[in-house]
């Protein structure tokens, strides 16, 4: 028997530093409308969906760049998002810079929640691989300042247990390090969603425009395929401010195949109708964890980070 759900992604054009938090969430709110429409369940929207993405530029006091942030979810700014869920039945996935109070210390991460369809929040995630530099590199047009703004998040890869089934959360640069999914897998996710914003330009090094998205593609088909789950990603894309990044939102099924391709760099809704058993052949065979995996042979990865050559 399979467990067929329809989920959707939604990519998002350009927002750009004057467009209103207003703007945007009505721009969100239209896009799950269109997805209750298709007939989906669940929606995964993109990386700092809310606002531009600002780590590519600098600022150096914090009152610049608190109106980026949200301190409080849902707010007055949001709860549309919230209130569409309830009313379609409809759950989503989406990414903010959030800021929050911890031990009496002001925080900031670059953050997911799962909302569920009746509009409460039923999981967090906080980006954990921040790629970029703390400090502008300088000689580029644009900078990646995650590691300025942020901090490595601090909850792990949490697993979160929906009506339709188990779903993963991660956050754009962390699609690119396979522990991201196989420590998720291990937990049992049938459902990886993540939202990203990659500039179309390599700052850090003259790289072919083209495999900015076979990169992208490549690895979201193998974190679907050595897992034996689906891959929802959503983009933000297109000509911030004139600073592009590619699109490419994509579903794609346990057997590593892209179903569902986004073909503009504006709005635009993909969706499928996924059967969540299709991984479960993939998960009992090739990659049957229990049965294959080595572990007594794994140890560096978690003790080391960098290169290390024995002489
Ligand atoms: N937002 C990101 O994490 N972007 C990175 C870029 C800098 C390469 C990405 O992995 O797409």
């Amino acid at each position: 028997m399979s467990r067929r759900v329809v989920f959707a992604v939604a990519q998002l054009g350009p927002i750009h530093l004057d467009s209103s938090r207003k703007a945007v969430v009505k721009r969100l709110v239209d896009l799950m409308r269109e997805a209750h429409a298709r007939g989906a369940k669940w929606v995964t929207f993109p990386e700092l969906a809310l606002t531009t993405f600002f780590p590519r530029y600098v600022y150096n006091d914090v009152e610049e760049y608190d109106r980026f942030f949200e301190e409080e979810l849902p707010s007055p700014e949001t709860q549309p998002l919230f209130d569409c869920a309830r009313e379609l039945s409809i759950g989503f996935y989406l990414g903010y810079a959030e800021k929050t109070v911890i031990d009496g210390k002001v925080r900031r991460f670059n953050t997911s929640v799962l909302v569920s369809p009746n509009g409460d929040i039923i999981g967090k995630y906080r980006k954990i691989h921040l790629p970029g530099t703390k400090d502008p590199i300088g000689d580029a047009e644009f900078e990646h300042l995650e590691k300025r703004y942020f901090e490595v998040g601090d909850l792990g890869f949490p697993v979160h247990k929906s009506e339709v089934g188990r779903i993963g959360m991660c956050i754009c640069n962390d699609r690119r390090w396979p522990e991201t999914f196989r420590v998720m897998a291990l937990k049992g996710a049938e459902v990886f969603m993540l939202g990203y914003n990659t500039p179309t330009r390599n700052i850090h090094y003259n790289e072919p425009a083209h495999l900015r998205e076979h990169h992208h593609r490549l690895s979201l088909e193998s974190a679907a395929y050595q897992n034996g789950a689906w891959v929802m990603a959503a983009a933000k894309c297109g000509s911030e401010d004139g600073f592009t990044m590619i699109g490419g939102s994509a579903i794609v099924a346990p057997t590593g195949e892209t179903v569902a391709r986004a073909v503009s760099e504006d709005d635009e809704l993909i969706t499928h109708n996924c059967d969540l058993d299709l991984g479960a052949y993939i998960r009992r065979s090739v990659f049957n964890f229990a049965k294959h995996r080595r572990i007594e042979h794994y140890g560096l990865i978690t003790t080391q980070t960098g290169v290390e050559i024995e002489e």
